[in-house]
């Protein structure tokens, strides 16, 4: 752990009291001269620090715009976030992430931009991106488990999120297989699974996570506008940014450990709690065809599995699924 790392967690654990430099250069091992520049390093995130000869430093504000510094800053993990990349603006932080991989980032390393001028969705799709009105995450894992499983960490990243959002709003989150959080029956959240691996083992995956969070209907792209929606229209309020990333961690760090202690079992329940559709009749579509089907559950590979017209339980892998607005098809 970096040495400005233990130095927020100290200050964070001491708010709103005086800590002297004399503690903090015993505590971190360094220079009561190095301490006074890291407190300057702090401040040009917004931090606002009072320094007494006599007593040492208190912190009197913390702000709330994005930074490693203010991300770390209260951040209750063991492993996940504990490096953080952040960009005012970048393409994608999927693209950061990937290098960053490729150099040797460690398990639980994330990426987070204010804005993505290229963000991604599956398939080629964009992802919209405006600045500091939505969560735009990427995390690295380099998780010990056979590459044709990784499609189960979508889904859980998608029960991490539905946890999360549920926390903030008053209408239940449901997710749309195979990663699409809705609020009222629209988008609010997607997830972008990628990853590195060879035939039996994982490089690293790169979990990519959008959440729109303070955008205005206005505020939305007209090209979505219609079926996307945003935690500020849910709930006719602005949110913290940094604290929603900071329970996102919080609750994906802990889903992450039980899912590897005791496998799949409890992702798959809590994903089809909150499925959307689950029981119901949807329409399926892949490129070439559509046809409807009873959408009956998720098996362990992540696949949705379905009853078509032949009664036949069978299993999709890639496609889209939609319903019909009314009753019966
Ligand atoms: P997806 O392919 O399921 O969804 C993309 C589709 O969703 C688009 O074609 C568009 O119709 C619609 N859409 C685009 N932007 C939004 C938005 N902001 N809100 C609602 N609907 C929208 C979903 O892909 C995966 C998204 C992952 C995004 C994260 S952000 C951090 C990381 N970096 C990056 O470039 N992508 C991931």
């Amino acid at each position: 752990e970096s040495t400005r790392n233990k130095l927020i967690k100290i200050l964070a654990g001491n708010q709103d009291k005086y800590i002297s430099g004399q503690l903090l250069s015993e505590r971190l091992n360094i220079s009561r001269n190095a301490v006074w520049k890291h407190m300057k390093e702090l401040e040009k995130d917004g931090y606002v620090i009072v320094g007494k000869s006599n007593k040492g430093y208190k912190i009197t504000n913390t702000p709330n715009k994005l930074s490693e510094n203010t991300i770390q800053w209260g951040l209750n993990t063991q492993w996940l976030g504990r490096t953080i990349i952040h960009k005012e603006t970048t393409a994608s932080t999927q693209i950061i992430a990937h290098q960053a991989a490729q150099d040797n980032a460690k398990h639980g390393t994330i990426i987070i931009a204010d804005e993505q001028t290229k963000g991604r969705g599956r398939m080629d799709r964009t992802w919209h991106s405006a600045q500091n009105k939505g969560i735009w995450l990427s995390i690295i894992l380099r998780p010990a488990i056979l590459p044709y499983l990784a499609p189960q960490l979508t889904l859980l990243t998608a029960t991490v999120l539905a946890e999360t959002i549920r926390s903030y709003t008053n209408t239940e989150p449901l997710i749309k297989w195979p990663n699409d959080i809705l609020l009222n029956n629209k988008k609010t959240a997607g997830i972008l699974t990628e990853m590195q691996a060879e035939q039996d083992q994982i490089q690293y995956v790169v979990i990519g996570i959008g959440v729109n969070v303070n955008q205005t209907y206005n505020e939305l792209p007209q090209d979505v506008n219609l079926n996307a929606t945003s935690l500020q229209i849910e709930t006719n309020k602005d949110w913290s940014i940094k604290n929603i990333i900071q329970d996102l961690l919080v609750t994906f760090e802990k889903s992450y450990e039980t899912y590897m202690k005791n496998g799949f079992s409890e992702v798959k329940q809590k994903w089809e709690n909150s499925g959307f559709k689950i029981g119901e009749n949807i329409l399926i579509k892949t490129s070439r065809d559509q046809w409807e089907a009873a959408f009956l559950g998720i098996a362990e590979d992540g696949a949705l599995i379905y009853k078509g017209i032949d009664k036949e339980e069978k299993r999709l892998y890639s496609g889209e699924i939609e319903w019909f607005q009314g009753g019966e098809m």
